[in-house]
């Protein structure tokens, strides 16, 4: 299945929402015009967990956007969320499309070669690649691969490819140029004090390239 990816791919993690509720935070990337959110909390109970992604799936389909819940295919099925992202340490992209079926989007994070080329012989319908740059948001995270990695990843598949790792409003260009085709951001979209405001100059700047 084809996918076209929006070129803002909205994370709320809630480790980063601040005194905000999930919920706040998408209805103020939704009212932007945010069309890809993925709900990412590693810290909550499973019946968190699922609280909120039920409140998010159905913010996300009256706004025609779209919901991908982080590594948990069964919270994902039975809020009837539009898909699944998973690490390279959670289910498989093939036993997390045994769980969701064709019709739902799953994505995979990379960071290395190897692992782009086993995504793109999977089933995901897009590649996560990163870290481009620093960042502060993910424990341990995988080696920076920079810009130069993110072109050697761009040769390697023709799936959609979605860049994360310290992306910001200031080097999102250079890396939409260097071969993605997304940009997925949690902290320089949610920092601000006014997410909207920040949403929207995301939209403005990648609508324009
Ligand atoms: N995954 P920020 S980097 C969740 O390299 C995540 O796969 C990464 O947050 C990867 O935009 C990352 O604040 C954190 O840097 C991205």
């Amino acid at each position: 299945m084809s996918f076209a990816l929006p070129r803002l791919y909205a994370i709320i993690d809630a480790a980063q929402t601040g005194n905000r509720s999930t919920a706040a935070v998408s209805d103020a990337l939704l009212a932007a015009g945010v069309k890809l959110i993925q709900y990412r909390d590693k810290q909550a109970s499973s019946r968190v967990l699922y609280e909120n992604s039920f409140e998010l799936a159905a913010r996300a389909r009256q706004a025609n956007a779209v919901l991908i819940v982080n590594d948990r295919a069964d919270v994902a099925r039975v809020v009837q969320a539009d898909g699944v992202h998973v690490g390279q340490d959670d289910l498989s992209v093939e036993l997390v499309r045994r769980v969701l079926g064709a019709g739902k989007r799953i994505g995979c994070s990379t960071h290395h070669p190897d692992q782009v080329r086993d995504a793109e012989r999977s089933s995901a319908d897009y590649i996560a690649f990163g870290p481009i740059f620093e960042t502060q948001s993910k424990q341990q995270p995988d080696p920076v691969v920079g810009l130069e990695g993110l072109r050697d990843a761009r040769r390697l598949t023709r799936k959609p490819l979605v860049a994360i790792g310290g992306i910001t409003l200031e080097n999102a260009r250079a890396v939409m140029e260097a071969g993605a085709d997304s940009v997925a951001v949690i902290s320089d979209l949610l920092t601000p004090d006014d997410i909207e405001s920040r949403a929207r100059d995301f939209l403005k700047l990648l609508g324009g390239l």
